[in-house]
């Protein structure tokens, strides 16, 4: 059974992966047996990853590579490709959020968002599936969000962005699944990282109604991502196809604490 879960032999992209949920992620496909390759904006970034996951006694190669640009998406693939091996595992996990009041957010905040956190994941996800589909086989994890179901104020871009994101997995699993390529989502929950930190410090409210909104009464951490991730790109769900599988302690369940 422990061979399911195996990794080993595979080659993982994760986008996004210098840090946060990504990073997360990718050491734990690294962990399960699979070659890392990630990438990100920030040449420093980049770097300073490297060093992270060598730390880790993991095999990870960066890139920088912006995934809004789809030459730049090209390249990086076919280096992938040439220097290591067709991608086999692809996590499109590289995103941003902007939380603006619909009424004050310029067309172009709307437009940057849609633009990483939608147009990125698929512009990653068609330059790898040729090659999936030439081997008979392929793993997509996009990652989702509690925005995918529902919405909140100030996240009107992103939630529009997460919402599509859930569909184009859904229809990309309907499309490639005759191929042997499982397309899937992960939704996770409000996860402690970079991105959730200015409504989790300085008192900020949010913090507390997270807490009591969520059944397991605790943020998420990076790491609550690991075994959901090695999951969606192992063997082991070889018959899971279309589907969002939230990591959210249990946030989508619940009506919340009664005050
Ligand atoms: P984060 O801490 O802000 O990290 C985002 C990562 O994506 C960084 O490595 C960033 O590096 C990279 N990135 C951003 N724009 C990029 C672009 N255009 N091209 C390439 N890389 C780019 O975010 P996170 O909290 O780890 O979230 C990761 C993913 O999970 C996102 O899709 C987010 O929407 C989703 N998510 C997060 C939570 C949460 O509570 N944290 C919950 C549900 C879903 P550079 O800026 O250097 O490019
Ligand atoms: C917010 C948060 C959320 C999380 C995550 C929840 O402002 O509401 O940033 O959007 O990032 O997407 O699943």
């Amino acid at each position: 059974m422990q061979n399911r879960f195996s990794l080993k032999g595979k080659i993982a992209l994760v986008t996004g992966g210098t840090y946060g949920i990504g990073m997360a992620m990718a050491k734990a496909l690294g962990k399960a047996g699979a070659k890392i390759m990630f990438n990100a904006r920030r040449d420093e970034m980049v770097k300073k990853a490297e060093e992270d996951y060598k730390k880790d006694g993991l095999e990870a190669y960066g890139y920088v590579c912006d995934v809004t640009k789809e030459n730049q998406v090209k390249a990086m693939v076919a280096d992938i490709s040439s220097k290591h091996g067709d991608i086999d595992i692809l996590v499109n996990n590289a995103g941003i959020i902007k939380r603006i009041p619909a009424v004050e957010m310029t067309l172009e905040e709307y437009k940057e968002v849609i633009d990483i956190d939608l147009i990125g994941p698929f512009i990653v996800a068609k330059a790898v599936a040729p090659a999936m589909i030439k081997k008979g086989a392929g793993k997509i994890i996009n990652i989702c969000s509690m925005m995918s179901e529902l919405g909140r104020e100030t996240v009107t871009a992103y939630a529009a962005a997460k919402g599509g994101l859930k569909m184009l997995t859904k229809n990309l699993a309907c499309e490639w699944g005759e191929f042997n390529i499982q397309v899937n989502g992960i939704g996770p929950g409000y996860i402690a990282t970079p991105q959730t930190a200015p409504l989790r410090e300085n008192g900020h409210p949010f913090n507390n109604f997270i807490i009591n909104k969520t059944p397991a009464a605790r943020w998420g951490t990076p790491e609550d991502l690991e075994g959901p991730v090695i999951f969606l790109a192992s063997n082991a769900s070889d018959f899971v196809n279309g589907h969002i599988l939230y990591v959210d302690g249990g946030i989508l369940a619940y009506i919340g604490k009664q005050p």
